[in-house]
């Protein structure tokens, strides 16, 4: 008796706890509870909650209604609807129509290039506001209703990113979140040459990029170990050149309708494709491909190892110059994207001498295919073009060079490597990854400033920041999410969230509420100890 009374008041007590529990897990997340960290919050009483007869209210307006851009704002906000609704439906099980029915209730999505209110938030930015009637997001810009979309998704319980359907419910605080980007430039690299990666692969980190409002996808797309784009003009690139990868594994490489297909999937999360072909150095694969294009007219045979700096093209050789056209011409062609990466780090076997006179000829020829430059930091050392933009990955921040370029109005794109770099192990212990930087822990990678972190560099000339990662260790997608999570959106905050929000006490708190949301989503994170994951 005395037994059976204590498991009574036990299991009563229990269900007391559960039940608080519960009201704890339904409670809406506050409206602040977001990576990258919004612009202005401001939250109010009640909340919004989704039904199964919820309706996603689509509206695309110029103000005057019938015009062309009218109909485009439309179906853009339409293509946003459709993938809310897409995002929405397996975890709640609604329907979640997508009607451009007009009504003061439901889930509105509404383009306004032109509102007089709306002009402030620019073409990213957006305002979600939310009350117990409805949620209301609207933006100027397509990219700025998606970038919502990643906000309210965020704002569900992480239930909303699994697959099947869950219990709900699916409530949102009330208030409002007005939010528009620090920088332009927010990106990340895929190293596809030293371990190939397939178009699925590519999409898949494109939608975990898209969480973050990431808005630049630069694709490396040529290195020693590999060349994985088709170029018909010198087909032996992508055929022999693209043939193998590091450790000697087959390989691949992109046709030009598979890197089309990448570039509309990244279009259709708000994503610019940024292509890269890495020269004078970096190019072992070209070279043994052509025998012409070396200096003394032998190709090497591939490269499955991971040494840099023993590849350049033969800088005096005229058919190098054929090469770097063609090249250019078919890469432009498909890159709807104003940006050409043009590398140019590492050159160490190529002269300073012949460096500069490579870059010289070569920079022209981006522009003469309507491209604008981008290459890595030493492109500095030579002389950039007007309008070029150079991509820093040094570690201390005193490189004179690279300042006095900015100051000459080279525009710098930010990834110091002891930072942004998802390729450095977090620790002696990480399985992947190199440590040539350091170690390069969440909160490492966190905590610095784009805008200051190269000395005697005006604030204005810093264009963003990117997360490259390097791929001589990585061969599958979980090692891909192993190294970017939780790194990732620490780098997409610093480009996103005002200044004046960065804080690393706050912020690890936000990104751990992320980890469930992996969990569900199936992202394979490193499971940092200097966040406090909420699972354990
Ligand atoms: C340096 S950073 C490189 C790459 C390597 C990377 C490995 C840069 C522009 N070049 O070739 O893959 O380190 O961390």
């Amino acid at each position: 008796m005395v037994a059976g009374a204590g498991t009574t008041a036990s299991s009563a007590s229990a269900s007391s706890s559960a039940s608080v529990k519960d009201a704890a897990v339904a409670a809406p997340t506050p409206l602040d509870r977001v990576v990258p960290a919004p612009a202005s919050v401001r939250p109010a009483a009640g909340s919004y909650a989704i039904r199964p007869d919820t309706p996603i209210r689509v509206s695309g307006s110029t103000g005057s209604e019938g015009s062309d851009g009218s109909d485009r704002s439309a179906r853009a906000a339409h293509r946003v609807g459709d993938y809310l609704a897409r995002a929405l439906r397996p975890a709640t099980g609604y329907s979640l129509p997508v009607t451009t029915r007009s009504g003061d209730d439901g889930i509105r999505l509404r383009l306004t290039p032109k509102a007089a209110g709306a002009r402030t938030l620019g073409e990213e930015g957006y305002r979600l506001q939310v009350t117990g009637r409805a949620i209301t997001l609207t933006a100027r810009g397509s990219a700025g209703l998606f970038h919502g979309v990643q906000t309210l998704r965020q704002l569900l319980p992480a239930s909303i990113e699994r697959a099947t359907r869950q219990s709900g419910p699916w409530r949102v605080s009330g208030g409002t979140i007005t939010d528009v980007p620090r920088y332009a430039w927010r990106s990340a690299m895929l190293d596809v040459s030293r371990h190939f990666f397939g178009v699925d692969q590519v999409k898949r980190y494109i939608d975990q990029l898209a969480l973050y409002k990431i808005n630049t996808l630069h694709l490396h797309l040529s290195d020693d170990q590999g060349w994985r784009i088709a170029v018909d003009s010198w087909p032996k690139l992508a055929e022999f050149g693209g043939s193998t990868q590091v450790g000697g594994g087959p390989g691949g490489y992109y046709t030009k309708d598979d890197y089309r297909e990448i570039v509309r999937y990244a279009a259709s999360r708000e994503l610019t494709v940024v292509p890269e072909i890495d020269m004078p150095g970096h190019t072992n694969a070209a070279l043994a491909s052509y025998a012409e294009l070396n200096c003394d007219g032998v190709a090497p045979p591939l490269y499955t190892g991971t040494e840099v700096g023993f590849s350049s093209l033969c800088v005096p050789k005229e058919v190098t110059y054929d090469f770097v056209d063609d090249v250019i011409r078919e890469l432009a062609a498909l890159t709807p994207g104003p940006y050409l990466h043009i590398g140019g780090d590492e050159a160490h076997s190529t002269s300073h001498e012949d460096y500069v006179a490579f870059m010289d000829r070569v920079q022209p020829v981006v522009a003469k295919y309507g491209k604008t430059v981008v290459g890595w930091h030493q492109l500095t050392g030579a002389h950039p073009v007007e309008g070029a933009i150079a991509q820093y990955w040094g570690t201390d921040g005193n490189e004179k060079e690279v300042a006095d370029a900015a100051k000459a109005g080279t525009r710098l794109i930010l990834s110091p490597a002891n930072r942004a770099y998802l390729d450095m192990k977090y620790d002696a212990n990480t399985p992947l990854g190199q440590s040539w930087a350091g170690y390069v822990e969440a909160k490492q990678s966190y905590d610095w400033d784009p805008a200051t972190y190269i000395k005697g560099v005006p604030e204005s000339s810093v264009l963003g920041v990117e997360a490259p990662l390097w791929s001589e260790t990585l061969e599958t997608s979980a090692h891909i999410e192993y190294m970017a999570f939780p790194r990732l959106p620490g780098i997409a905050e610093l480009g996103w969230a005002p200044a004046s929000a960065h804080n690393w006490d706050e912020y690890k708190v936000r990104v751990a509420a992320q980890g469930p949301r992996w969990d569900a989503m199936g992202i394979a994170y490193y499971r940092s100890p200097q966040i406090p994951w909420p699972n354990g």
